[in-house]
């Protein structure tokens, strides 16, 4: 038996919406002689010896085992008859602007997480029936309007609803009453928790704890000494509380771009150009969205897949490219330790305005 905790869980409402596939889906929309093959989008894989690695690919694609951030060669180990395409990032902006524009539509609280993600707290419409009524008709717009698919969870709390939308893709529909919360999250793997990466995974395999159903029940002072002070939150969630809102939030949130040498390089000048590059052009994102930004943050991946990040906080805002170009190269002085580097990134985030869509221009 679980324990009954849903019963102190607010009566909210909650739907999470993720597109499914959602650059690979864009491309095949585009090109119906794509349909029903497996694309993928990223990096070229020139024949096996490309570098980079994959953004998404389509669901016939991850039948072949090929799955986001998985190096380029791989996947075209995996699959060599994929069709293998770069990203189109402007249109995947625009597509994502028309998503949102249909979920914000109804004019409940919104708040946009990623560039195909969204929560909305359906809460007011006062019934799961109907809000799985409204999930059905964002769906079938989506659909009719844009050509997509996507999948929704509604659960009582953001953390189950984004665990639920994951939990029929593609083109699924997932509804988790307050009276199955509880059940419903206690078999699931730890990793499904929002903000539990690879790290904290293997820190919890090592107190045995694999799934929800253990994090719930495991020693707490055991989990703070591990954790720290967000160990009660963690547990909290393992055991269906999550007081966390829909922030009423949209936009941008983040302009990146990142890119990878065709073989890695110590050379100064490379280096440096390349960096002004990449700082130009998220420089020139910016002034399309007219943003000004706060904080820069670089990012060096050396040979071996060691990755430094080095960020700073301006005490103003501005969206001036010299500017950027100037952080850029002190930010990278301060983690280039003289070796040969794989992968440059440059992030600007904490814009002016209280935006929040995330834009990542540029896969490796
Ligand atoms: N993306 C990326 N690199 C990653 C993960 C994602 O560039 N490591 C991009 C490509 C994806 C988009 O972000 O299309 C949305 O990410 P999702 O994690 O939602 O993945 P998909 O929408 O592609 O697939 P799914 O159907 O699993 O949601
Ligand atoms: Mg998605």
């Amino acid at each position: 038996m679980e324990p009954d905790l849903a019963c102190v869980t607010s009566p909210r409402i909650i739907l999470h919406l993720d597109m499914d596939s959602f650059y690979a889906s864009v491309e095949m929309r585009e090109r119906p002689e794509l349909r029903g093959k497996p694309v993928v989008i990223g990096a070229d894989p020139k024949q096996g010896k490309g570098r980079g690695v994959v953004a998404t690919c389509s669901y016939e694609a991850r039948a072949f085992g090929i799955r986001s951030a998985m190096s380029i060669s791989q996947a075209f180990v995996l699959c060599p008859h994929a069709v293998f395409l770069s990203p189109d990032f402007p249109r995947y902006v625009k597509v994502s602007a028309d998503i949102m524009a249909i979920l914000k539509a109804p004019g409940l609280p919104f708040e946009q997480v990623s560039i195909d993600e969204a929560f909305l707290d359906v809460s007011s419409l006062g019934t799961f029936s109907a809000a799985t009524d409204l999930a059905v008709q964002i769906r079938d717009t989506i659909l009719t309007n844009l050509g997509l698919t996507c999948s929704i969870g509604i659960a009582p709390t953001k953390v189950a609803a984004k665990i639920a939308s994951d939990v029929h893709k593609p083109d699924g529909l997932t509804v988790v009453e307050p009276e199955n919360l509880v059940s419903f999250l206690a078999p699931m793997p730890v990793r499904k928790i929002p903000g539990i990466g690879k790290k904290s995974e293997s820190e919890l395999f090592g107190m045995g704890i694999r799934t929800i159903r253990e994090l719930a029940a495991c020693d707490i002072q055991e989990l703070i000494t591990r954790f720290g002070r967000s160990a009660i939150a963690l547990q909290e969630i393992a055991t269906g509380i999550d007081r966390s809102e829909v922030k009423e939030r949209d936009g941008v949130k983040s302009v990146s771009r990142e890119t990878t040498f065709d073989e890695d390089t110590d050379d100064d000048h490379l280096i440096a150009a390349t960096m002004d590059a990449l700082a130009n052009e998220v420089s020139r994102n910016l002034s399309d969205e007219s943003l000004h930004f706060r904080t820069i943050t670089v990012k060096v991946r050396y040979q071996g897949f060691v990755t430094r990040t080095k960020a700073l906080t301006l005490p103003h805002y501005t969206g001036d490219p010299a500017t950027v170009r100037r952080y850029a190269r002190s930010l990278l002085r301060d983690v280039f330790n003289g070796r040969k580097i794989r992968l440059l990134g440059i992030r600007l985030s904490s814009f002016d305005t209280c935006e929040a869509r995330q834009m990542t221009l540029g896969g490796e």
